[in-house]
């Protein structure tokens, strides 16, 4: 066990194989270097453990640390960061105003990139969706300025500086999904030629060793995975 109050500490995260909310836990966790033991959730029947740990939202990810039940990931994303503050990189930065700016654009990802995700994947009809991914492209552009003037400006591959940062996490965990919707609906969401700092941030980010073999990469199981919750 790395870290954080050192030996016998006990972290679990309840989970979901191919949620980009679990799988952006999953790698601050491997970033930190930090033992941990994962629950898989079946979302259809849903465990004592996840009801009672997490009963406003009853939803995943949730971090159990010794015992105590931390919801959402962006809030786990962060206490992770304060409860291991000596173990590992840093995931936000330490000057105020940088951790405001990255605060900000992780917020903007998951209200913009995140609401869309689950539009294409969830509404009925087709116009829905594709309406869904226009605001997805969208606010990808928006997002390739913030790139340029944050990161490289400053000459940095990262939107967390040298290293994978919030920000990072939080738009890298969508990136598996990118291809699925690319299948499902034939829109690329993530395009070199629209937005190409952020097309090669995805591809310096998906070859971290903290983020291989966690985001789901086999489309067609995840689409027989979603289709378990559609019908
Ligand atoms: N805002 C939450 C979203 C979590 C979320 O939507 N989790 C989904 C899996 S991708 C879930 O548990 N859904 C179960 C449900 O809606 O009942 C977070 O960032 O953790």
């Amino acid at each position: 066990m790395a870290g954080g109050g050192g030996e016998g500490e006990k972290v679990k995260l309840l989970g979901v194989w191919d949620s980009p909310f679990v799988n952006r836990v999953q790698i601050v966790l491997n970033l930190k270097g930090i033992c941990y033991e994962y629950v898989e959730e079946d979302l259809h029947n849903k465990g004592e453990l996840l009801l009672t740990s997490n009963p406003v939202h009853k939803k995943v990810p949730v971090l159990l640390h010794n015992g105590k039940a931390i919801p959402e990931s962006q809030v786990i994303v962060q206490y992770i960061d304060e409860a291991w503050s000596g173990t590992g990189p840093s995931v936000l930065p330490a000057d105020p105003l940088q951790r405001a700016t990255a605060r900000f654009w992780a917020a903007f990802v998951d209200d913009k990139i995140g609401s869309s995700w689950f539009t294409i994947l969830f509404a009925r009809k087709t116009e829905e969706k594709m309406e869904a991914a226009a605001r997805a492209i969208s606010a990808m552009e928006t997002f390739e300025g913030a790139f340029r003037d944050c990161s490289v400006a400053a000459g940095k591959p990262f939107f967390g500086g040298d290293g994978i940062g919030f920000v990072d996490v939080v738009l890298g965990s969508y990136l598996g999904w990118f291809l699925v919707i690319e299948t499902m609906i034939g829109v690329k969401l993530m395009d070199a030629a629209r937005t190409p700092e952020l097309a090669a941030w995805a591809e310096r980010f998906k070859m971290a060793d903290a983020v291989k073999g966690v985001l789901p990469e086999d489309v067609d199981k995840v689409l027989e995975f979603l289709q378990t919750f559609l019908d």
